[in-house]
This record gives structure tokens, C-alpha cells and sequence, in this order.
């Protein structure tokens, strides 16, 4: 297993859009291997693929107390969404910065488990906000986008210059 490299806002490949995974073999099971053990490092609940820039439709997810449910979801679509909930949200690739987003209360998501078996969750609350967070960095969208622009380009400067100082 390997603690891959996480791209901080606003690196360009943040901004790709991700592919369908066609084969989910032995390479897609280390890249969801690595990304959980990235995740569970930083310590984060939720990680996709862009943010380690691979850009294949792969999300790995885990919101309970004691890294014990890890959920895969691979080539995620939404097949609904409604109603509408407020969440302060944060992300490893916008680390430090946290800010209220809108998103929808429920969702219902369709997709492929590591072993390539497709399965429909429904969810709400903070496991909607996540699955609707992370399929968002697949599109190559980041939280920050749905905030003011002057609130991103603070958030811009705030990080480039911290990327500054650190080298
Ligand atoms: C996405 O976020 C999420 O700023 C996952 O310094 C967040 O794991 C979905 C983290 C909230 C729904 C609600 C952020 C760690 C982790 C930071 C994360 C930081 C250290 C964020
Ligand atoms: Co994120």
C-alpha cells in the first residue's frame, strides 16, 4: 500500500474530468487500496481520484468513528436528488478552509463496488453531502466553486501563499 500525493486547490488538474472505469481489475483495487489508506492518514472521510490526479471515476468514502465502513463507489451517477440541506464542508485538497454549501438532502446513487458489482444507496445528510462532494471532484469541481468569488480568490491567495512558504 502507498500514501499518495494529495493536489491542493488551485492546482489545474484539480479541473479535469474523470473517466468511466471500463475493467475493474487488480490496478482499480490498489488505486482504491492507496486512496483509503491516504484518506485514513490525513485523516479525511471522503477522497477521489482527482485529488490524487488519476482521473478515473473512483471515490473512496468512510464516515464512521473507527475506519471501520469503507464504502467504493466506482463510475458513480446520481439517478435522484431531493430537497435541499445546508453543510459547513471542508476537503484535503483545501486544507484549513471550511465554508457552508448547498446541496440536496437525499440522493439516490448508482454505481460499482470494488469488485465491479454495481449497487443503488440511498442516502442523506452527511453521507448525501459527501457521495454529491466527491462526485463533484470526478466532474473536476472543487467546494470552493459554489462560494462568492471574492471568497475564492481569497481562498486562492491564502493558499498559494502557503504553498510559498513551505518550499
Ligand atoms: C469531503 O472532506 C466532505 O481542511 C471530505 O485541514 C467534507 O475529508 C464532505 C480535511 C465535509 C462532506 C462534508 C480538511 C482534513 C478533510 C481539512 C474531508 C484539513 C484536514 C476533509
Ligand atoms: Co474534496
Amino acid at each position: 500500500m502507498a500514501i499518495l500525493d494529495i493536489l491542493t486547490y488551485p492546482d489545474p488538474r484539480l479541473y479535469k474530468v474523470a473517466s468511466p472505469v471500463d475493467d475493474v481489475n487488480g490496478d482499480i483495487r490498489r488505486l482504491v487500496r492507496d486512496m483509503a489508506e491516504t484518506m485514513y492518514d490525513a485523516p479525511g472521510i471522503g477522497l477521489a481520484a482527482t485529488q490524487v490526479d488519476v482521473h478515473k471515476q473512483v471515490i473512496v468514502m468512510d464516515l464512521s468513528e473507527d475506519k471501520s465502513e469503507l464504502r467504493v463507489f466506482i463510475n458513480p451517477r446520481i439517478l435522484n436528488s431531493c430537497g435541499t440541506q445546508d453543510y459547513e464542508e471542508g476537503c484535503l485538497s483545501v486544507p484549513g478552509v471550511y465554508d457552508t454549501v448547498t446541496r440536496a438532502e437525499k440522493v439516490t446513487v448508482e454505481a460499482l463496488d470494488e469488485h465491479g458489482k454495481p449497487f443503488t444507496l440511498e442516502a442523506e445528510g452527511l453521507l448525501a453531502v459527501c457521495i454529491q462532494h466527491e462526485i463533484d471532484h470526478l466532474l473536476g469541481k472543487v467546494f470552493v466553486e459554489y462560494l462568492s468569488s471574492l471568497k475564492q480568490s481569497r481562498i486562492k491567495n491564502k493558499l498559494k501563499k502557503r504553498q510559498r512558504e513551505r518550499v
